[in-house]
């Protein structure tokens, strides 16, 4: 596979290039960085999580992150991307969020889909399995956690967009990370899921209007996390749960992981921006994950405070 000459963020990389990223990352700093293959995709493809530890033995709180669960927004796997290029090659600046705080990394959760955007269809969304329907591959992988599934905001028709999938967890991609969360549950305090677009910082539920009991919390770090992110010159975030501010959508991550493996703190970030949608240009992408990168920042900081 081919290795980047340098890492940059004036483009998208290739999901071998994105791996070769992390094996290079790993041999050169083997003090802080580790990987582990969560198991494989539908088409064969290793789902590579990266470990960034400066130590501890796994008993730090940690942060979950993950991007690219719909293929076409790479803006996410490139906003994870930089934050594994922050935390590890810029440590000496960034030290404050690994001197006492673990960071998962999964760039990519949905490979096949992102391979398929790069090499068919720019606009595709889903996964890529097999459905009833020949002619309409792929399940929404944002639908198909085993929360409240496909009890609102889902389709059952396998051509559409937003389709569910057979039965929750029929595709593989979302069982690797359910069992990777489930796994590491006690030491995850906050999960952050990158998609695009539309500047938005999204918190549970997405199954109902109701509130999570410590959504004034939720709401207060979002809250500080977009002053950040206005700050370092990006947009406001729209702020509130899925279902108040976006629109009601059972089966996302986001639900799961605070409903069902207890990680209290769960954010849906919708990166910016409104004007390009999905084909955010690679010239845009350097301000878009500097910027966003500022909102990690008061993420980590509360985590290790708290
Ligand atoms: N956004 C999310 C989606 O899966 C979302 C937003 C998440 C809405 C969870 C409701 C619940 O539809 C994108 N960009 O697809």
């Amino acid at each position: 596979s081919k290795v980047p000459r340098a890492i940059s963020f004036d483009q998208y990389y290739r999901y071998d290039e994105i791996n070769s990223y992390l094996e290079e990352l790993a041999a050169k700093y083997p003090n802080l960085v580790t990987l582990e293959s969560i198991g494989k995709s539908y088409e064969g493809r290793d789902m590579v999580v990266i470990k960034i530890s400066s130590g501890g033995s796994g008993t730090r709180p940690a942060i979950l992150i993950d991007g690219g669960i719909h293929a076409r927004e790479w803006i996410a796997p490139a906003t994870a991307l930089y934050v594994i290029n922050q935390l590890v090659e810029n440590n000496a600046a960034n030290s404050a969020l690994t001197d006492a705080v673990d960071w998962y990394i999964l760039p990519v959760l949905n490979p096949d889909g992102y391979e398929y955007s790069h090499t068919e269809d720019r606009t595709w969304r889903k996964t890529v399995s097999v459905t009833p329907i020949s002619g309409c591959p792929g399940v929404d992988g944002n639908r198909n956690f085993g929360f409240h599934w496909n009890e609102v905001g889902a389709s059952d028709y396998p051509c559409y967009e937003d389709y569910a999938g057979e039965v929750a967890f029929s595709e593989i991609e979302a069982r690797n990370l359910r069992d990777f969360a489930l796994a590491h549950k006690e030491q995850i305090k906050l999960y952050l899921t990158f998609y695009s677009y539309g500047s938005y910082l999204l918190y549970p539920w997405g199954y109902t209007s109701e509130l999570p009991p410590d959504w004034h919390t939720l709401q207060e770090l979002a809250a500080d996390a977009s002053l950040a992110h206005l700050n370092a010159g990006g947009d406001p975030f729209t702020i509130g749960s899925s279902t108040n501010v976006l629109y009601a959508a059972a089966g996302g991550s986001d639900d799961y992981m605070k409903g069902v493996a207890g990680i209290e703190l769960s954010y849906t970030a919708e990166l910016t921006d409104t004007y390009y949608g999905f084909q955010l240009p690679a010239e845009l992408i350097n301000e878009t994950v500097t910027r966003f990168f500022e909102s990690v920042r008061v993420f980590g900081s509360y985590v290790k405070e708290n």
